[in-house]
């Protein structure tokens, strides 16, 4: 059997506006088709994207889950012991950081998140026209995740545009990634200072990550590198999975209502968000040999994009994929990855959420558009600049 090809850029600015015709064509072409333009091979069927990111034996991320072959080009940073490892490094900080940032860790968190959003919400709706991504999905995960990291107070303002080159950083050396460049240094600098032991506060996960080293399940060299994944992956994401959620609601009248019907609903409704949105749109991985997959042969060292966002609107797998609806059961999306790799931070995510959605839905009884919702283009991620709102409150 042939490769049907596509000739796409994926990561174009009209792609990044509307992923949704790429998508369409990707999946009617075929399980795996090829882009020439940068001789990868995508999948975005759910089945096969699904069955790239369990499969970490013939799909490792050691060279890399961006277009660069670590093989072959030097990477902008030293790799992540996480996100860009394999087994058998990748278990011990993998399992340093599910430990700490798992659902036994959180409960000590939640009052204060849940305490830290009412306070929030109530002083973002004295206004009845808000910026939802900077008021809202923007503060909220600044206020409580550096703390709860244990990153002092100054210089959080470097968090968002670091965590935004390195998303961009995933894709080809495009125009996305060249306006990056003049801060990398200084936005670098400051993120590694920040992962030394004596910059983070006693009772964080920083400290834990460390505390973690001095018990032998990682070495002391290890330690800075895994707070960087948590500085690195864990505010961007969340802001725009936030996001997400709130232009769901604010164009699903009905949703809205629901949700405020049984608050219980927050954490579908996050998950329904993270589907129907896919915060991250794309990963890729590196053939370990010539792999079948898909009826066809993937030549050894290619590179193969998986379209998260695509498999998460697979119809082949979901009903009706492209409506934001809590009754449907979202779990098996990918927009947390799966398998080995499935994002380690996602219970940080979806207590996040769960705060936010629960304080907003115990005050705002409609949240309309008040404005165009603008995109920001970034190589991976599905993201936001602005989502005017108008609320009304009872
Ligand atoms: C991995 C998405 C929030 C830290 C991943 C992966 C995805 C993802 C798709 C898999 C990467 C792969 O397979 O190559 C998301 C989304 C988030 C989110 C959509 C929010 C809505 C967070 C947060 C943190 C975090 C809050 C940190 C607190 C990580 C790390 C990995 C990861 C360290 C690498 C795990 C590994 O390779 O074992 N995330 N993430 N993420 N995520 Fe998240
Ligand atoms: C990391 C990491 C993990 C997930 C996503 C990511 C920039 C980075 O371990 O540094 O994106």
């Amino acid at each position: 059997m042939t490769i049907p090809a596509l000739d796409a850029d994926p990561f174009a600015p009209d792609v990044l506006e509307d992923p949704a015709p790429l998508h369409a064509a990707l999946l009617a072409a075929g399980p795996v088709v090829h882009l020439p333009r940068y001789d990868v091979y995508a999948l975005a069927r759910y089945e096969h994207v699904h069955a790239a990111l369990t499969d970490w034996q013939s799909f490792p991320s050691g060279a890399g889950v961006g277009l660069s072959d670590f093989r072959r080009e030097k990477p902008w940073r030293p790799p992540s012991l996480l996100l860009e490892a394999d087994p058998p490094r990748h278990d011990a900080p993998r399992a340093v950081l599910s430990r700490i940032l798992g659902p036994r860790a959180l409960r000590r968190l939640r009052p204060a998140w849940f305490a830290e959003a009412e306070t929030l919400v109530e002083r973002v709706l004295a206004e009845p026209e808000f910026d939802a991504v900077a008021e809202l999905a923007q503060a909220f995960p600044l206020r409580v995740f550096p703390d709860a990291v244990g990153l002092p107070p100054e210089g959080r303002e470097h968090l968002l545009p670091y965590g935004d080159h390195a998303f961009n950083a995933f894709g080809p050396p495009n125009d996305l990634v060249e306006k990056g460049r003049p801060r990398v240094a200084e936005l670098s600098a400051w993120v590694d200072s920040r992962c030394r032991r004596e910059a983070l506060a006693p009772d964080g996960f920083g400290a834990r990550i460390w505390a973690a080293a001095d018990h032998g399940d990682i070495t002391h060299a290890q330690a800075p590198l895994v707070v960087r994944s948590l500085l690195t992956a864990g505010v961007d994401t969340t802001v725009h999975g936030l996001a997400a959620a709130l232009y769901a609601f604010a164009t699903h009248p009905d949703q809205w209502r629901r949700l405020r019907e049984d608050p219980g609903l927050a954490r579908v409704a996050f998950e329904e968000a993270v589907r129907w949105q896919s915060p991250v749109q794309t990963f890729f991985r590196t053939a370990d040999r010539d792999v079948e997959t898909g009826g066809v042969v993937i030549p050894e060292g290619r590179k193969i994009l998986m379209f998260l966002g695509a498999a998460n609107r697979d119809p082949r797998r979901w009903a009706n994929p492209d409506a934001f609806d809590l009754s449907r059961d979202p779990s098996g999306h990918v927009g947390f990855g799966m398998g080995l790799h499935q994002c380690v931070g996602q219970h940080v995510a979806r207590l996040e959420a769960e705060a936010l959605l629960t304080a907003l839905a115990r005050r705002v009884e409609r949240i309309e558009l008040a404005g165009t919702p603008r995109r920001h283009h970034n190589n991976t991620l599905r993201a936001w600049e602005s989502l005017p709102v108008r609320v009304t409150l009872g």
